[in-house]
């Protein structure tokens, strides 16, 4: 497999300070460890009817994604001051398919029930079981502006590069070029964006703003569409709300596992999945002319899709 994925086009950041090289495989870029899982995942993974696979592009909502579906599968299981959420990352409660957390989505499925799995990797290339098995998947995407600001600030801080050291403008130009983790972005979306057209019983689109901007609509909507629904007597008691309540930016970031904890005892810090959350962030960090050419080419690249995301 590693000699495999040598062979791939190439790519080395230079505003990270060569600290990253992304591979070029199925039309879309990833680091090495994220693509000899997903490859694995491809010719092994064995998706039942009943998962629920939550998938995204990186940085695009993913770990508030997994807090939310998470709270709402073990609602009857666990309460607030039991939940697993309290002392682990979301990304530690929800396995990910491409980091080799196959054979613990297996156990979680048998021993606990719990169904979930998450991926970054795009619609084309899932494994093959995931769209024959006609399980529930759920997309979320975001902002494209604000998703290359929040790449920037995650990668930098990962490498401990202080914003003079880690120029903007190449982090942009490169996202924009297509080269980003998973990316390009605009592809991702597009994929997810028509297989749910295709597919609207299998695959539910959830966006990152209309989420914030109406979390108790979305809610159910999700809880509906997973097969997980909210009953009378449970909106009635507060369940809705609480669950909203408890997954918002504002206290899982004040988690003390979320300030100071690190995943699996890893190098990077659960703090760096909860930067600022804040929609028009972008606007800090773009000039008028990366705005402009962002926006023309997501014209470009959704002219006749029907999908707006600037
Ligand atoms: P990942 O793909 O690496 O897991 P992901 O969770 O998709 O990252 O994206 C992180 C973004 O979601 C961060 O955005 P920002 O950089 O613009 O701040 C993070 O702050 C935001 N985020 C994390 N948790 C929540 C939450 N509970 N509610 C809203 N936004 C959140």
């Amino acid at each position: 497999m590693e000699e495999m994925i040598e062979t791939l086009p190439q790519h080395t950041c230079s505003w990270l300070k060569d600290k990253m090289t992304m591979y070029k495989y199925q039309d879309f870029w990833a680091i090495k460890r994220h693509l000899e899982g997903g490859i694995q995942a491809q010719q092994s993974f064995k998706a039942e009817p009943s998962d629920v696979f939550l998938c995204s592009a990186p940085k695009t909502g993913t770990t508030w994604l997994k807090s939310l579906v998470f709270a709402i599968v073990t609602r009857e299981k666990f309460d607030e001051s039991t939940t697993p959420l309290l002392t682990k990352l979301a990304h530690e409660c929800v396995p990910i398919l491409e980091i080799l957390q196959v054979k613990e989505h297996e156990n979680n499925r048998k021993n606990s029930g719990l169904p979930l799995v998450a991926t970054h990797f795009p619609y084309a290339s899932l494994p093959k079981s995931v769209i024959s098995s006609n399980c529930k998947i759920v997309y979320i995407y975001r902002n494209i502006k604000d998703v290359i600001v929040s790449n920037y600030h995650f990668r930098r801080e990962a490498f401990k590069l202080p914003m003079e050291d880690a120029p903007f403008e190449e982090a942009f130009e490169e996202f924009y070029q297509g080269i980003s983790n998973f990316g390009p972005y605009w592809d991702h979306v597009l994929g997810y964006w028509k297989a749910s057209l295709e597919r609207p019983d299998s695959i539910l689109l959830l966006k990152y703003e209309d989420l914030k901007r109406d979390p108790t609509s979305n809610l159910k909507r999700l809880a509906d569409f997973i097969g997980y629904p909210f009953s009378v007597d449970e909106e009635k008691a507060g369940v809705v709300d609480n669950i909203i309540r408890f997954c918002s930016f504002e206290n899982m970031s004040n988690l003390e596992v979320n300030k100071t904890g690190k995943p699996n005892g890893g190098s990077l810090e659960n703090r760096l999945y909860y930067r600022k959350a804040k929609d028009g962030d972008w606007k800090n960090y773009f000039t008028d002319e990366m705005k402009e050419k962002t926006d023309k080419l997501t014209d470009e690249k959704f002219n006749g899709t029907g999908l707006v995301l600037k």
